[in-house]
């Protein structure tokens, strides 16, 4: 086990706590560290069920460009499949070393953005780009990946949340943010840009249609203890102690039983997914009933060559 310090990549990260997660550590726009206990010499002695994946490009206010997506994606999904991982926190690296400013996400950078819809890398034009990836609004299969998957995940909001980063928060399970710094503003409208799917309408399942509106059809910046009083953000807590506290929640949680935790969330899910919710819940409740004699029947008359026998099975508990 190692002793070896993952480099500070915020304010209030705490390298004692975490570790690169292996195979992640040549990432350009995010970061990913697995939560771990330590002993006196700073050797890791644990993994802890947490983890922790963050934009870091905190000079754009850690706006997104697709390879920030794609590493999102890939990061979060690795979390997914991490069987002893149950809680993700999802923030922001930072501050910003050209002004000192504070970002959990700014959406997508606007810098790139063509009137074509493909989005630009430095150099690239309409005849080099491949356009097979130049288009993608993938951002969207995040939040589909953020809501879909059996885990908690946390947005810890330690500055701007702004367009779609104010919907990666919307889409998140639990909210925390700084109080000084966590700051909300839905700007999709001012940049020509709408996020029609989670992050209006959900929003709007929220806290209400009247003020979902008045978030987006006003762009104003809204503080941390506002968005409280929303019902929109579960606390605000003090900025040094921010991750602190989200170790807190993630730790709670960790204390729940996993099955119990992924029913509930795909509950919470269900009415507002449609049939897509329906689906990942009936996986789900699927997947359970396979574990149960009376399917196992089904699966062995079959295999046997003969008429399952379910006269063991009664239609009525
Ligand atoms: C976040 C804001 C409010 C912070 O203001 P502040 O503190 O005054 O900082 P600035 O001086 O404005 O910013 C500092 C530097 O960072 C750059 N910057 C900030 N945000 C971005 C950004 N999003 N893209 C590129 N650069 C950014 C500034 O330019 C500045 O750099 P310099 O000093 O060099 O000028 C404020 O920054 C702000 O309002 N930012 C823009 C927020 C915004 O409009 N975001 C885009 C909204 N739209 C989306 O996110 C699209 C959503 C989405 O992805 C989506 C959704 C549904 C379907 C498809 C999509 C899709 O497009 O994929």
């Amino acid at each position: 086990m190692t002793s070896e310090l993952p480099p500070t990549v915020s304010d209030i990260f705490d390298p004692l706590r975490w570790r690169l997660v292996a195979g992640f550590e040549d990432f350009a726009d995010m970061t990913y560290h697995r939560e771990v206990e330590r002993d006196a010499d700073g050797t890791v002695i644990r993994d802890l069920p947490t983890v922790r994946i963050a934009f870091d490009r905190p000079e754009v206010r850690n706006a997104f460009r697709p390879g920030t997506v794609d590493e999102l994606y890939r990061a979060l999904d690795h979390a997914r499949m991490t069987p002893d991982v149950a809680t993700v926190l999802l923030t922001g690296n930072g501050p910003s070393p050209r002004d000192g400013g504070h970002s959990f996400c700014s959406g997508g950078d606007q810098r790139i953005r063509g009137r074509d819809g493909y989005r630009y890398a430095e150099g690239e034009t309409r005849e080099t780009i491949d356009p097979a990836r130049a288009g993608r609004l993938h951002i969207l299969e995040v939040q589909r990946l953020i809501r879909t998957m059996p885990k908690v995940v946390i947005a810890v909001v330690n500055g701007w949340a702004a367009g779609g980063g104010h919907s990666l928060h919307v889409v998140a399970d639990l909210t925390i943010a700084s109080a000084q710094h966590g700051k909300f503003k839905q700007t999709d409208a001012t940049v020509g840009s709408f996020d029609a799917g989670y992050g209006s309408a959900l929003l709007a399942r929220q806290i209400g249609q009247k003020k979902a509106r008045e978030i987006f059809f006003l762009a104003r910046a809204y503080s941390a203890a506002e968005m409280v009083e929303m019902g929109a953000v579960n606390e605000a807590v003090d900025h040094a102690e921010l991750e602190t506290v989200a170790l807190g929640y993630a730790a709670d949680i960790a204390r729940q039983s996993p099955q119990a935790l992924r029913m509930l969330k795909f509950a919470f899910n269900l009415a507002d997914d449609g049939l897509a919710g329906q689906q990942v819940f009936a996986g789900e409740a699927t997947r359970l009933a396979y574990m149960t004699d009376e399917a196992v029947e089904g699966k062995e008359a079959f295999l046997d060559k003969r008429a399952p026998d379910w006269s063991s099975f009664p239609y009525y508990f």
